[in-house]
């Protein structure tokens, strides 16, 4: 027999009460568009979006054309967009055009805010670009259940000296969201980051593989701990997590669609050397990450961009049938 208090909390659950709901204060904090907050309200599919993908991870106007393209494919397959960025010190939670060219044209300029930097941005009325680990925030603070990316952050190598491990990882431990991504760069030391995510409790599955993909190319390696073969498997562990009340996250990753992976031993051998050129130019920190993907789409010509750009649309296309599988079962 479950006691009354879990009883209650059952009940809250079932009503999806999420933490803006259940405190007035955050509404004036926040800025929700129209479009998410309706369908929020109405229990449609929801797709969160980072931005520091937009801002840091590719070129102007590339990063706006994608930008855009996500969301177009993510509305396409039934669910609603919600890119998450700071303006102004205001948290927006889905950006409208002006906004989103605004932030794209930006660029580097805005700063790159995981969850540490958020009270900073906030405090200074500053642009902020949200990475996985602040969009994580303030999509769980809404209720929003699916949130896609391209590649998340992750235990770096060398980080037995540096103890470079993206706040991502534990952001992803201690909020219960799905993350669609194409698993992680190799620039990141792959095994640490999957034995990290474990110690976090996350969920971690690969889609229709039995190997976790490496970002550019289909294959790590390692082994997911867990196999996946359609949005509604996926929607089935996301429900189930969420009834359990369990707090951790999930993390599903997509490997790069077959006819982009051709190009993945071109690009590994290029971030070899754009690693070694930041280990001298003594790049660290939050810095590393930019620097890795403009050197990297530097070696190779292009190469790289054109590979990210096919995967993060991959993963907005398989996150949006996740979401509308989830909307159909709760
Ligand atoms: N990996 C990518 N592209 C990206 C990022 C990571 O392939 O754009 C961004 C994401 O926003 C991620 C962040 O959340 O970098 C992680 O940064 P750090 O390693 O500093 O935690
Ligand atoms: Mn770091």
């Amino acid at each position: 027999m479950a006691s009354s208090s879990a009883l209650s909390r059952i009940s809250t659950l079932q009503n999806h009460i999420s933490p803006l709901e259940a405190n007035n204060k955050l509404r004036s904090l926040v800025k929700i568009s129209p479009e998410v907050s309706d369908a929020i309200s109405n229990g449609r599919a929801v797709v969160a979006l980072e931005s520091t993908i937009i801002s840091h991870g590719m070129p102007y106007p590339q990063n706006l054309q994608t930008a855009k393209e996500v969301e177009s494919i993510v509305r396409e397959n039934g669910a609603i967009p919600a890119t998450i960025a700071i303006l102004n010190g205001v948290p927006c939670i889905g950006l409208n055009e002006e906004e989103l060219e605004r932030l794209a044209s930006l660029g580097k300029s805005v700063q790159k805010t995981a969850g540490r930097d958020i009270a900073h941005v906030v405090a200074r009325r500053g642009n902020g670009a949200t990475t996985v680990s602040a969009t994580l925030f303030f999509a769980s603070m809404v209720g929003i259940q699916v949130f896609v990316t391209g590649g998340i952050g992750g235990v770096h190598r060398h980080a037995n000296h540096t103890m470079d491990i993206s706040s991502d990882l534990t952001a992803l431990g201690r909020t219960p969201i799905a993350v669609i991504s194409a698993g992680v760069k190799s620039i990141l030391d792959i095994p640490k980051t999957l034995e990290y995510l474990e110690t976090q409790e996350v969920y971690v599955a690969a889609y229709k593989s039995d190997e976790f993909p490496a970002f550019f190319t289909e294959k790590s390696g390692c082994k997911a701990p867990f196999r996946v073969d359609s949005p509604e498997d996926c929607a089935r562990v996301i429900d189930a997590n969420m009834k359990l009340n369990r707090q951790a996250g999930i993390l599903f990753a997509v490997p790069i669609p077959k006819q982009h992976s051709a190009a993945g031993n071109i690009i590994e051998s290029a971030t070899q050397r754009a690693l070694t050129e930041a280990r001298e130019q003594k790049v660290t920190g939050s810095a590393e990450t930019p620097f890795l993907l403009a050197r990297v789409n530097e070696l190779t010509g292009g190469t790289s961009l054109a590979a990210n750009i096919a995967l993060v649309k991959n993963n907005a296309l398989i996150g949006s049938q996740i979401a509308v599988a989830l909307s159909q079962l709760i």
